[in-house]
């Protein structure tokens, strides 16, 4: 039986919500010895049938289409999935009852026995937990990678692998209920505008983000982004002392023309990233923050060259996918918010079209007035945020409305000039017209494909 020190055998734990995490808690709980029960808003119909049949050879009984308190109320204990709000109407009655709402970090982080580093931070924080796991590898460590980037920690747990080191992308979603989750090694790469929708706005947001370094102690490590206000002002907050990465001549990792320069307890250390896939501005400063946490957890300089020169970035992050009659094409749907898109147009020489729109989740989309003026030639428009981004851009550039990713690729290429780009960085959330941003990119890659073969087999 697997051991949790605060799962007792036989108490009734209720899962809320049956996604890739709450699949996960029920296998782990179970394992621990734990009653368990599913509460899920979703209609019996809309499920898989893996899912119940799973829950019906386990014993796992299931609320379909809503969670009430007839079945919440009973619980000792509630699991939730991190995409549920922390404030639904029906937990402030279960709050009410003392009964305990906790997410993955709170239950699992305890039954860890490995160095946990977590990240956290508005955008980057998927490259630099993967390239974290990487630099560790390279150095010889056991690793487990999961978390918000798409492997429940409860996971790790079932396997029962030993590891050297979890390293963990965490949300501020699952930072909500992570309690009193302690990692060795925390990291906030920066805050900017997103989820506002969920924590009401950037006060709501950074307190959730701020979790992330609530409970640990002394001789525990807390890195922030140091070109970022809001982590400057979080790290005078602390009790802790702070490591910093970014420009500053005061930040321990300072990123520079292609390079990393460390400087720990007066020595300096140079991590050159020219020709490797982390050459750039954002490429440099997510190198800046990783290379700060492995170092913290004892890697050498040696293997951690090694290990940057290695690095392979994920799909959908400015991936270029396409060129037809001069005009590149750039997949970006993993950028959701704002700030992630002015980071994809700084990145970006010349004159851009973008495509952008999908699920609001609460953002300002005035912020990218500037930056559209200086970089961008028209706007296209997708989703059901369409009519909100333009009434926030109106005046900047020309707008157009497209109804399909296919239509807005189209759209796209009539209004650019050889030279210029053509870049698909939603600032939105992919929910309305996809299964998740992964799709987005893969059907943008579609449409981009499609219309290179009909315009090589049409005369122009
Ligand atoms: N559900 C309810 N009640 C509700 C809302 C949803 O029962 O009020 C149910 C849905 O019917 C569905 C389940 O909850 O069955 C979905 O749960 P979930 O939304 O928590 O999603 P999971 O599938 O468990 O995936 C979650 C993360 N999703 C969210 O935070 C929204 C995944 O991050 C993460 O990879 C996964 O756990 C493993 O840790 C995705 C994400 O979009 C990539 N994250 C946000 C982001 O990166 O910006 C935070």
């Amino acid at each position: 039986m697997l051991k949790n020190d605060r799962i007792r055998k036989g108490m009734h734990v209720v899962v809320m919500g049956l996604g890739i995490s709450g699949r996960a808690a029920v296998r782990y709980l179970l394992g621990c010895g734990a009653r368990v029960s599913v509460s899920d808003a979703r209609d019996r119909a809309k499920m898989k049938k893996e899912d119940l049949d799973f829950l019906e050879t386990s014993g796992v009984s299931l609320e379909s289409g809503g969670h009430s308190i007839d079945l919440l109320g009973q619980a000792d204990m509630i699991m939730l999935s991190p995409g549920i709000p922390f404030d639904l109407p029906v937990l402030q009655e279960v709050k009410k009852r003392r009964i305990p709402v906790l997410g993955e970090l709170a239950i699992a982080g305890p039954a860890l026995d490995a160095r946990v580093i977590a990240i956290t931070g508005t955008n980057g924080k998927t490259t630099v937990t993967s390239l974290i796991g990487e630099l560790l590898q390279q150095a010889g460590k056991k690793v487990f990678v999961g978390g918000n980037i798409g492997v429940p920690l409860f996971e790790h747990l079932v396997n029962g692998k030993a590891v050297d080191a979890v390293v963990l992308e965490v949300s501020s979603f699952q930072l909500e209920t992570a309690d009193s989750f302690r990692p060795d090694v925390a990291l906030l790469l920066n805050i900017t505008p997103d989820h506002l929708d969920r924590h009401g706005d950037m006060d709501g947001y950074a307190a959730a983000k701020k979790r992330i370094f609530l409970h640990q102690r002394p001789g525990d490590t807390a890195i922030l982004g140091g070109d970022d206000p809001l982590c400057r002002k979080m790290a005078a907050e602390l009790k802790q002392p702070s490591l910093f990465f970014g420009q500053g001549s005061d930040c321990q990792a300072r990123t520079g023309q292609d390079a990393v320069v460390l400087n720990l307890d007066g020595a300096e250390e140079i991590y050159p990233l020219a020709g490797t896939e982390l050459a750039g501005n954002t490429g440099v400063l997510n190198s800046a923050a990783a290379i700060l946490a492995v170092r913290a957890v004892g890697c050498r300089p040696e293997d951690i060259r090694k290990g940057l020169a290695r690095f392979k970035p994920g799909p959908h992050r400015l991936a270029r996918v396409g060129e037809i009659d001069g005009v590149c094409f750039y997949d970006d749907s993993k950028a959701t918010n704002t700030g992630a898109v002015l980071s994809a147009l700084r990145q970006l020489d010349g004159n851009i079209v973008l495509i952008a729109g999908g699920r609001d989740k609460g953002d300002n989309y005035s912020l990218l007035r500037e930056a559209v003026i200086e970089k961008v030639r028209k706007l296209v428009l997708i989703g059901e945020a369409a009519d909100k981004i333009a009434a926030a851009l109106q005046e900047t550039v020309p707008i157009c409305y497209a109804a399909s990713m296919d239509e807005a690729v189209e759209m796209a290429a009539q209004g650019a000039w050889p030279g210029d780009s053509v870049l698909m960085s939603p600032a939105c959330s992919s929910f309305d017209m996809f299964d998740n941003y992964g799709h987005r990119g893969r059907v943008f890659t579609q449409a981009v494909q499609r219309l290179k073969g009909l315009r090589g087999e049409l005369p122009r």
